[in-house]
């Protein structure tokens, strides 16, 4: 007979761990028949000892009495299964192996999906899989699967996936984490401004909300012709400014200029067409 993980009941906590599992047997063992019986719902008999063991304390007979003959007809319900080779009881105290994760969707999709290398594990065998976002409190039980798409919109910004596997001993592997971020937002551009001009040139400056690159296309048309880089840009009250110092243009001549950032993220806004006239000579 084959042990069939997905099937089985942890009998005890991770400190003892034995687990009771379900074997299934093969074709050449059942002359084709359906798997054997469900064992899962033994699990009880734990809880029946702690109610059992409660009772006594609290002095009540015949909650006590009801309590340890359930856990006999467990009990020897359980030692029938194993008896028949229906179950068996197996040691395993080794944790699976970390997976290696992997995210499947573009960069800044917010409700990203990951997939992960299925783990390995000595024992029992790997049960499920619990997958954890930004250091989360709770665990969530993924199931046995080795993808899964995170169920809730994530904010802009650096997030941590985090998955282990957790074997039918109910132990559980190291967890494996990927950091990745999410910008969902175009950079916006307000605050155009000629601050100065002179005959042959002129300074431009504007305000970013997020950190960007930026450039200015400038020209005496609307098909600009010209690019340079911002040459200043630092931090300002609440936004990101920047600055730039156009030379060598021609006096009294009407210029048209954008402005295009693009933020770390790849998202790129360009700005309405502006214009200037340089100072007559
Ligand atoms: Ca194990
Ligand atoms: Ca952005």
């Amino acid at each position: 007979m084959e042990p069939n993980p997905s099937a089985t009941c942890v009998t005890t906590g991770p400190t003892r761990p034995h687990t009771l599992t379900r074997y299934a047997r093969t074709d050449s063992e059942t002359g084709g028949a359906s798997p054997l019986l469900r064992v899962d719902t033994l699990c009880s008999m734990v809880v029946l000892s702690e109610v059992h063991r409660e009772a006594s304390r609290k002095g009540e007979p015949m909650r006590h009495l009801m309590g340890v003959l359930v856990l006999l007809l467990c009990l020897t319900l359980v030692f029938g299964l194993v008896a028949c080779g229906i179950a068996d009881i197996v040691k395993d105290d080794v944790a699976p192996s970390t997976p290696t994760i992997t995210k499947t969707t573009p960069d800044n999709d917010n409700t990203p999906t990951f997939s992960w290398n299925a783990a390995t594990d000595d024992g029992t065998g790997v049960d499920h899989y619990e997958v954890n976002m930004d250091g989360g409190w709770i665990w969530l039980k993924a199931g046995d699967v080795t993808t899964y798409t995170w169920y809730a919109e994530l904010s802009d910004g650096s997030h941590t996936f985090e998955v282990k596997a957790v074997d039918n001993a109910r132990n559980a592997g190291t967890a494996a984490s990927l950091t990745f971020t999410i910008d969902t937002t175009f950079p916006i551009i307000s605050s155009v401004t000629v601050p100065s001009i002179t005959e042959t040139g002129c300074t431009i400056a504007w305000t970013t909300n997020e950190d960007t690159t930026c450039q200015v296309e400038y020209g005496t048309t609307a098909a600009y012709g010209t690019s340079q880089p911002a040459s200043i840009n630092f931090l300002c009250s609440y936004a990101y400014c920047h600055m730039i110092n156009l030379t060598g243009l021609t006096a009294d001549t009407t210029y048209h200029y954008r402005v295009r950032a693009i933020d770390s993220s790849g998202k790129e806004t360009i700005s309405r067409d502006y214009s200037f006239v340089t100072v007559p000579s």
